[in-house]
């Protein structure tokens, strides 16, 4: 399952202030195996994540990490 199916969700999130925050977020996701392209000025990220990671895992998890996300 390595190789599953990918989808790509787009998230507004709040609060993000510098890279540091970015690299939080960052974690967060890549933690649910994801990978993300985050703009810190926008307070948007494009993530790239397996199929079975559902929308609101992506959120709840950049959530905890301290910067409350929506789907965008
Ligand atoms: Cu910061």
């Amino acid at each position: 399952m390595l190789f599953g199916k990918k989808k790509t969700v787009k998230l507004k999130i709040e609060g993000m202030h510098c890279n540091h925050c970015a690299a939080k977020v960052e974690a967060a996701l890549k933690a649910l195996g994801c990978k993300a392209e985050i703009d810190v000025k926008l307070g948007k990220a494009v993530v790239t994540c397996p199929e079975k990671v559902t929308d609101a895992e992506l959120t709840a998890a950049v959530t905890a990490a301290g910067f409350p996300a929506v789907v965008a």
